[in-house]
C-alpha cells in the first residue's frame, strides 16, 4: 500500500520515514506531492494532527499519516506546546525559539531543577479518504538544559535531556533518540509509533 506522510518539516519527515521503515509501506511526502499546508487551527495536538491528516488524505486520495508535536514546559504552563513551531518564527529559527524558552523561565524566576521539567508530545493521526481516522500519542519526560548541546536532530532537541540519559536529543544519533530495542522506544514520536504498531498487530490477529 501507499501512504502520504503529511508533513512539510524535513527533520520530522526523516524520523517518520525511519520509524515506518520496518513496516515496508511505500510512503510519499506531502511536500513531494505539492500538497498545501493546512492552517493549524486546533486547540490540541490531536486536533491539529487530524486536520493535517484529513487534508492530505482528501487531496491525495490516499491514506495519510500526520504528526503534530511540540514541547511542553510545566513552569511555563505548558508553553510552547502546540505553538512550538510558531515560537521559531517564519525564519524557523530554533536557536531563537530555545532562547525564548530560556528567557521565559528566567523572567518567571524558574531556576530550580524541578522548574526545568518538560515533555515532548507526538500525536499521530492516520486518516483515510473516506474520513475514518485513528489517533496514537506518545510522550517523553525530561529536563531542559542551558546552553543547548549537540547539533543532531531538529527543533528543540539540543535543549532536551530525556530522563535516565546523560545526552540531550541533540547529541543522540537517531537510533538512540528512537530508542529502538528498548520496549516502547524513547522519543515521543517512537512511542506513538509503537502504539500504532501494536494496534495494527491487534487488528491482524483479531
Ligand atoms: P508539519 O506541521 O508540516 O508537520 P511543523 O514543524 O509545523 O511541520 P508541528 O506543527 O507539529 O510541525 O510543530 C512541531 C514543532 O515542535 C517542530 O517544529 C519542532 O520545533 C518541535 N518538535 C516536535 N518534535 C520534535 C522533536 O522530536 N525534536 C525536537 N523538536 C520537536
Amino acid at each position: 500500500g501507499r501512504i502520504v506522510i503529511a508533513t512539510h518539516n524535513a527533520g520530522k519527515l526523516r524520523e517518520m520515514q525511519e520509524l515506518m521503515a520496518p513496516f515496508g509501506v511505500s510512503a510519499v511526502s506531502a511536500g513531494d506531492l505539492n500538497l498545501p499546508e493546512p492552517e493549524e487551527t486546533g486547540m490540541t495536538f490531536a486536533e491539529n494532527a487530524a486536520l493535517k491528516a484529513h487534508a492530505a488524505a482528501k487531496a491525495a486520495d490516499l491514506p495519510a499519516l500526520a504528526d503534530d508535536s511540540g514541547i511542553c514546559v510545566a513552569a511555563l504552563d505548558g508553553a510552547p506546546g502546540i505553538f512550538s513551531a510558531r515560537w521559531a518564527g517564519s525564519g524557523k529559527d530554533f536557536a531563537h525559539a530555545m532562547r525564548r524558552v530560556e528567557e521565559e523561565l528566567a523572567r518567571r524566576g524558574a531556576t530550580s531543577a524541578e522548574e526545568r521539567r518538560a515533555h515532548f508530545v507526538s500525536a499521530l493521526v492516520v486518516a483515510w479518504p473516506d474520513g475514518h481516522e485513528e489517533l496514537f500519542e506518545g510522550r517523553v519526560f525530561g529536563t531542559l538544559v542551558w546552553p543547548p548541546r549537540g547539533d543532531r536532530g531538529f527543533g528543540y532537541d539540543p535543549m532536551f535531556q530525556p530522563d535516565g540519559h546523560e545526552r540531550t536529543f541533540g547529541e543522540m544519533a537517531s537510533d538512540e533518540k528512537h530508542g529502538w530495542g528498548h520496549g516502547e522506544g524513547l522519543s515521543h514520536r517512537a512511542r506513538a509509533f509503537s502504539r500504532l504498531a501494536a494496534a495494527c498487530l491487534r487488528k491482524d490477529t483479531g
